[in-house]
């Protein structure tokens, strides 16, 4: 056993419990050498550099893509591993019935046995890092251990990494410990491959009664960048519950009408419904004067503020700093701002490699005559048409500096956050849910939230494909019981004086010949300005058995070509396919256990009994 690897604490590191728990985990993990990030750029540069001679990254052509670097990662190893992903809290009913569960004493003796020397030839990172702009009240400090040198630099550009935390710090400050190994410790002499990982074994782990986060044998994404998912939503919701606040799955956007008002929405759409497109859409130059900015893509810390006024209000911060996107898909036509954000400073993972230095993936535009894929191979249009490989993995991924997006919000770095008009939810729906409905109210909001899903099927007209229920976008996320986290929720409906409207929205209604009924993408800012407008009061509506709807005319259709028969298809509500719908939500409460709060369950009663009316 290595214990006299010394923890090599810079000077200005004065938090001794700190200290200590690094000495610890150094002693359980026996790295050959720590390393504590300080931030800086020359550190990243070197990182950097180490990664390209490890062969892990190939630095890509500075003339296309300046301080830019591609990884490809182990095929064992492209996306977060949910049914590897723990909720270990003390009784099993805390972790509630969607979350894995584990007994923590259990779990600290296996995973006790898999940190035993997991870092044996390798340096170990102490990364601190701020998940909020330093010194928010609304942010919270972490400090990640890691044996990756692609972590590190990964971190500094999602979150305020480094040296600048420890004046928030402190000799004694709170910070959420998060230990994390790639599980592949290295003997004297042997060569690593280009990306080391476990193959085989993978736990990510939560402890949330003491604010812990264990992740052992992956090293991508939201499985070893332990600020994003374990800390800003499953620790931190724990944390929001217990101190009053909200830590949700939610982009967050800022919208300033023509005459230079600025009012902002946090929205939660489940995987594969465009977020991050939306949180960065370009409104159609035919809704002139009005702009979307973008305070976050992914996650929102909100939490309840007097204003001068004397009234309560939400305010949320973005936690990161960083986008981590999935790259297929994204171009200048759906995602004009994320594309301009990758023009340098990027880190790529499992995209394609051009022959000119550059990077592709299907969606990005024209493919190129020859790429070296995800996987190191050869790729051609004419081998992707024979045998079907794809040139970028589908959950491949952009790391890139928020400061970079062009439409970033002024804002976007306030430490006391920005008010909440409207919460938006919307999942992929091909029938059933229309293009924009306001919840009659809070209640109403947050039961739309917690029966919120995606169709697996491609449905046909005004017939439900299989719904998979994601409430509030938050299922993998929700670090306690999902029925006390709607009572949370609902509880927040009254912690503040003014709250937020809350709105349904739904971009994927079918028409009868399967297509998309409705345009999207930059033409989604056309509902954005109703809901503005209905929170500012100034728009009418017409009252429906499922909540406030939009008539033709109370939405602006300058510029477009959207017959009033167009949008009866997306807004109608089909009275069979909403009896099956509350079916369906009867069967997913049943799921939730005897915690659910009756209020919901009344809620669901109450619709079933006015669409029956109908
Ligand atoms: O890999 S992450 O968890 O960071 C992103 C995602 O899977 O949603
Ligand atoms: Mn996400």
């Amino acid at each position: 056993m290595n214990q006299t690897v010394s923890i090599n604490a810079p000077d200005y590191v004065k938090h001794e419990g700190l200290k200590q728990w690094v000495a610890q985990i150094a002693a359980l993990t026996e790295p050959a050498s720590v390393v504590w990030a300080d931030g800086s750029q020359e550190e990243y540069d070197r990182l950097c550099n180490e990664l390209v001679e490890a062969g892990t990254f190939i630095r890509l052509n500075p003339q296309k893509r300046k301080n830019s670097y591609l990884a490809f990662s182990d095929p064992s190893d492209v996306a977060r591993v949910e049914d590897r992903t723990y909720i270990c809290s003390e009784k099993q009913e805390d972790a509630g019935p969607t979350n894995n569960w584990e007994d923590p004493k259990k779990m600290r003796e296996i995973l006790g046995g898999l940190f035993k020397g997991c870092m044996k030839g390798r340096t170990m990172y102490v990364i601190p890092f701020s998940m909020g702009p330093i010194g928010s009240p609304i942010a919270q400090i972490g400090v990640e251990i890691s044996d990756s040198a692609y972590v590190v630099v990964n971190m500094r550009i999602m979150t305020r990494m480094g040296k600048a935390v420890f004046p928030v710090l402190g000799t004694d400050g709170a910070f959420v410990p998060c230990v994390h190994t790639i599980g592949a410790p290295k003997e004297p002499g042997q060569k690593d491959p280009r990306w080391p990982c476990n193959p085989t074994t993978k736990y990510i782990v939560h402890y949330p009664e003491t604010r812990e986060i264990w992740s052992y044998g992956s090293g991508y994404g939201g499985n070893a960048l332990l600020g994003k998912k374990c800390l800003a939503l499953r620790i931190a919701s724990n944390m929001a519950r217990d101190d009053g606040w909200m830590a949700e799955h939610m982009l967050i956007l800022g919208v300033e009408s023509p005459a230079g008002e600025k009012r902002y929405v946090a929205a939660a759409f489940p995987s594969a419904c465009g977020k991050t497109n939306f949180a960065m859409l370009v409104p159609p130059a035919s809704l002139s004067g009005w702009k979307v900015t973008t305070i976050g893509d992914d996650i929102a810390w909100i939490k309840p503020r007097k204003d001068k006024d004397g009234v309560t209000r939400l305010y949320a911060i973005n936690p990161e700093a960083g986008f981590f996107g999935v790259a297929p898909g994204t171009n200048e036509k759906t995602n004009f701002n994320a594309m301009a954000s990758l023009s340098e400073n990027t880190i790529f993972t499992n995209v394609a490699l051009t022959d000119d230095g550059d990077v592709w993936w299907e969606g990005m535009g024209p493919p190129p005559a020859h790429a070296i894929d995800w996987q190191g191979n050869d790729w051609t249009p004419e081998i992707a048409k024979e045998k079907g490989t794809k040139a970028a993995h589908p959950n491949s991924r952009f790391t890139a500096p928020a400061a970079q997006c062009p439409c970033i919000d002024e804002n976007w770095e306030s430490t006391e956050g920005v008010p909440i008009s409207a919460f938006l939810f919307g999942g992929r729906r091909a029938s059933t849910v229309p293009l924009v409905c306001q919840t009659r109210d809070w209640d109403y909001g947050v039961y739309a939230a917690a029966t919120l899903g995606s169709e697996t099927t491609a449905a046909a007209f005004g017939q439900q494909g299989v719904v998979r229920r994601d409430p509030f976008a938050m299922l993998p996320f929700c670090g306690y019981n999902m029925a006390d986290y709607y009572s949370h929720w609902l509880k927040m409906g009254k912690a503040v004086d003014k709250p937020p409207l809350i709105f349904m929205v739904n971009w994927f209604r079918m028409n009868e010949k399967g297509e998309f009924a409705w345009p999207g993408f930059g033409d989604n800012a056309r509902v954005l300005k109703w809901i503005i407008d209905r929170c500012e009061g100034r728009v009418s509506a017409r009252e429906t058995t499922l909540g406030w709807m939009p008539n033709y005319e109370d939405m602006d259709w300058s510029g477009a070509n959207f017959s009033k028969d167009e949008f009866a298809g997306v807004t109608s509500l089909d009275k069979q396919a909403w009896v099956s719908e509350l079916e369906g939500v009867k069967d997913w409460f049943g799921k939730m256990g005897g915690k659910l709060p009756a209020k919901l369950s009344a809620i669901r009663d109450e619709l079933e009994q006015r669409f029956q009316a109908a």
